[in-house]
């Protein structure tokens, strides 16, 4: 039977290379996020890939129980979760920091992480079976000047995700975290809120990351048999060595 993976952030980087690598790999897809063109233009790419799109804020918790429950029949037995939307905003001492900033990532990376799993997993423990994966971070795993509350958002998806496959062990459901480092997406343009001069800077002098390079890794996780959890994973470009200890050239 095909089997369905519900993708969050699929209209960009990370999220939407994953939707072409599972829909390459025969799974049908829930695609959200919140722009419907984007996602339109990608199911029209997949175009033989049943697709359901669904448009909500991660961040509003009645948006997205509404979402999850609009689901078409054929699209409830959610098997496979990518817990992917997400960003950082703005990179400032916490002394100056924007408390909407904060608010937009404690309420996106975590929180919106948090409505998504709570609605989508009664298909998934009523089944005693499912598979989430968690996109956390390298900053998750370390502090660096500046990213603060990103850092705290994304040590909370680490813990979060700790817990969550402690909470889910009866019901057979794995789950995982993959911890990017530095990846070229719109990531540092969201960050930079759209100064993509400065965010071409972040990958200036050595290779980073490409959303392709995560998905291959999230489709082999995703393709382990069922007695096979790949619990965590930090997948940096081959040029850095920390979260800002990067080799240019
Ligand atoms: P992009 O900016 O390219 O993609 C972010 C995606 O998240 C978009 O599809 C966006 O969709 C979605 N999204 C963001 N906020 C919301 C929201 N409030 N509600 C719904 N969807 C939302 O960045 P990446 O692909 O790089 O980021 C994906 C994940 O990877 C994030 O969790 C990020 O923190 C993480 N990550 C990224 C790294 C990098 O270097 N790029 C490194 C480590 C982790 P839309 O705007 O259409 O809603
Ligand atoms: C994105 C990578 O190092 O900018 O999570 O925080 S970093």
């Amino acid at each position: 039977m095909t089997k369905t993976a519900f993708i969050t952030g699929a209209s960009s980087g990370i999220g939407r290379a994953t939707a072409v690598a599972l829909g390459k790999t025969g799974f049908q897809l829930v695609l959200a996020g919140r722009r419907r063109e984007r996602l339109e233009e990608l199911a029209r790419e997949l175009s033989e890939v049943p697709t359901h799109l669904l448009t909500f804020d991660v961040r509003d918790r009645a948006a997205v129980e509404t979402a999850v429950q609009s689901l078409p029949a054929e699209f409830q037995e959610v098997d496979v979760l990518i817990n992917n939307a997400g960003n950082a905003h703005g990179l400032a001492p916490i002394q100056s920091g924007n408390p909407a900033d904060w608010d937009d990532m404690l309420d996106g990376n975590v929180k919106g992480l948090l409505y998504v799993s709570r609605a989508v997993l009664p298909a998934m423990t009523s089944r005693n079976t499912g598979h989430i994966i968690n996109i956390g971070s390298i900053a998750g795993y370390e502090a660096y000047a500046n990213g603060n509350v990103y850092c705290a958002s994304k040590a909370a998806v680490a813990s979060l995700t700790k817990c969550m496959r402690l909470d889910l062990l009866p019901h057979h459901i794995r789950v995982a975290e993959v911890n990017p480092g530095a990846v070229e997406t719109e990531f540092s343009a969201v960050r930079f809120k759209g100064d993509t001069e400065r965010a071409a800077k972040v990958y200036d002098g050595f290779e980073p990351l490409r959303a392709e390079d995560i998905a291959d890794v999230i489709q082999f996780m995703v393709t382990r048999p069922a007695h096979v959890n790949i619990a965590e994973v930090l997948i940096l470009p081959a040029a850095q060595g920390a979260a800002t200890t990067i080799r240019r050239e």
